[in-house]
């Protein structure tokens, strides 16, 4: 069957790409993430109880050598490479949230996917490849509880959950929790994340509107989603981009079985009108509508009100639409909440603390992912909002924490797949009001993201790229490459231009050849022929 996935990410390179944890647990753990009958249920290790039921405070330690604010992808990743630099290294993660560290992406595709009428419990999904795994990173069995610590001989990551961090005391190198304990630290990683947004107007709305209402990023709003789904009649996305997108097709589906009805609206002229040029995007609506969501373009809201159960969005331009619940898909405002105590600077023009190009913020403290605003030498400013860059982000934080001095450069990707036939992967800037070019040919029944796994073997397509890979590609003699059809873009690449520099690139369904868009990247020349350029990913070679 045909199905719909904007995936904005890798979703596995921390477990498969890197050789598994030494210690932490008996059983390697890539063994453990295979193992069919465990469900990574989250742990919470705020509190215990003994045997006499008397529920205890645990003792905290009052020192991590590595201390990490948020429990996401971006610590999780700092995490790992802080314990693969420093074998013996203690880090402590503290979460506000209840769960042991898990990947966002499959909240809003592979999750949806599932057959198994329990997903919602077992949080498992299977890979491209065929192959199911949970969405935790590692099962509880990987973390040391919070408690042990101090005296775990080989050091270990712990996770201290429902606890958030308010205050930061950068001079006496300590934070204070919000049950006003303190924990001191020699090196500190902030990597707390963002809030989902919301339309104001919906803010204002009052609460009967605010309950039909999901803003959608946690565990928790798959779980809640996934009911709303089953027990209403109309269900509207509003949010052109990855996360809306994603989830008009992953319930669009849903609506051909249940007779649900799915709406998308937005004020581009496309879906993903941000990101791809207006023809591409024209083109994946006409894509998503088939996947039975009925697309609003040019729509902005002017208000929302509910009336008998029912929400009524009026639009600006006095189209009213009639649906039972909103799902707001707006954007991330990145958490900043510790700038002020820490001192940090939050950047006025992309959000998030702002950091170096080595993601340090102050001496002994560090940004990570999502918060993170940070300075990549070679594209300038940026803030990231993907998994990739979260976990690239995480790992180099990490290695600068355990003493590496090594400077971002590793441009973080993402990629998309409108189902197994269509696919792209883009780095950089893909920002569609920059001039862009592209260069299309016709495809063959190779050139899908399905085929392109199948034949990597892996679940995913670029996983096996590090910064390392960067080959010099050879330019072949095929002739000089333009649109055949202008309706067919069965492959091709897109650079996106700043100043005649090729800033970005998106290689549509064309596949395994990101070290050469990263190279040309990294490169940052000006080039007269971008045809040129474009024979250097042979897209009319087979
Ligand atoms: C995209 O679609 C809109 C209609 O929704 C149309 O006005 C516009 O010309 C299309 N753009 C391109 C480049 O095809
Ligand atoms: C601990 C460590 O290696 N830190 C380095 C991180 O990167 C900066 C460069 O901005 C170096 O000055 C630090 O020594």
């Amino acid at each position: 069957t045909f199905f719909c996935i904007f995936a904005a990410a890798l979703t596995e390179p921390l477990v498969s790409s890197e050789p598994p944890p030494a210690v932490e647990s008996g059983k390697p753990s890539v063994s453990l993430m295979h193992d069919s009958t465990d469900i990574f249920q989250p742990q919470i290790l705020g509190a215990y109880v003994l045997a006499d039921s008397t529920p205890v405070s645990l003792k905290l330690p009052a020192h991590a050598p590595y201390l990490l604010i948020g429990g996401g992808t971006a610590s999780f990743a700092a995490a790992r490479s802080i314990r693969a630099r420093d074998p013996g290294a203690k880090v402590l993660i503290v979460t506000d949230e209840p769960d042991l560290p898990y990947m966002r992406p499959p909240l809003s595709k592979e999750l949806w996917f599932s057959d198994d009428p329990a997903v919602t419990d077992t949080l498992r999904f299977k890979q491209w490849n065929g192959k199911e795994r949970s969405i935790y990173f590692q099962p509880p069995s990987f973390y040391i509880r919070p408690e042990d610590l101090d005296g775990a001989e080989n050091g270990g990551v712990a996770v201290l959950n429902n606890r958030k961090v308010v205050y930061m005391d950068v001079r006496g190198n300590k934070v204070k929790l919000d049950d006003d304990t303190e924990i001191s630290y020699d090196k500190c990683l902030i990597a707390t994340g963002g809030i989902p947004r919301n339309l104001q107007l919906i803010e204002r709305a009052g609460e009967e509107v605010m309950k039909r209402t999901t803003l959608f990023r946690k565990i928790e709003d798959f779980k809640s989603l996934d009911k709303v789904s089953r027990n209403v009649k109309s269900v509207t996305i509003i949010g052109g981009g990855f996360l809306g997108s994603e989830l008009a097709c992953a319930l669009g589906r849903r609506s051909t079985e249940s007779g649900l009805e799915v709406i998308q609206m937005f004020p581009e002229k496309g879906n993903m009108g941000k990101v791809l040029p207006e023809y591409l995007s024209n083109w994946t609506t006409e894509k998503v509508k088939k996947e039975g969501v009925k697309v609003l373009t040019e729509a902005l809201v002017k208000s929302v009100t509910c009336k008998d159960d029912q929400l009524e969005i009026k639009l600006k331009d006095g189209r009213v639409v009639t649906t039972d619940h909103i799902v707001a898909a707006v954007g991330l405002e990145p958490n900043v909440d510790l700038a002020k105590s820490a001192g940090l600077e939050v950047d006025s023009d992309f959000g998030g603390y702002r950091v170096n190009a080595e993601l340090q913020a102050r001496s002994n403290i560090w940004v990570a992912g999502d918060a993170a605003c940070f300075y990549d030498i070679r594209l300038g400013r940026r803030r990231v909002e993907h998994h990739d860059h979260a976990v690239v982000s995480g790992r180099l934080a990490g290695e600068n924490m355990t003493g590496a001095s090594k400077p971002y450069w590793h441009q973080s990707m993402f990629w998309s797949d409108l189902g197994p036939d269509v696919g792209y992967e883009a780095i950089g800037i893909v920002d569609s009001s920059l001039p862009t070019v592209g260069v299309f040919a016709k495809a063959t029944a190779k050139d899908t993201p399905k085929a392109a796994t199948e034949m990597s073997g892996t679940g995913i397509r670029s996983e096996s790229e590090t910064e390392d890979t960067a080959v010099s590609p050879v330019a072949s003699d095929t002739p000089s490459p333009a649109a055949e059809n202008k309706d067919d873009f069965g492959k091709g690449v897109i650079f996106y231009l700043r100043d005649k520099v090729v800033v970005g690139i998106i290689l549509w369904n064309v596949f395994n050849r990101m070290p050469i868009a990263r190279k040309i990247i990294k490169d940052g020349e000006e080039h007269a022929d971008l045809n040129e350029v474009a024979k250097l990913f042979n897209i009319h070679e087979d």
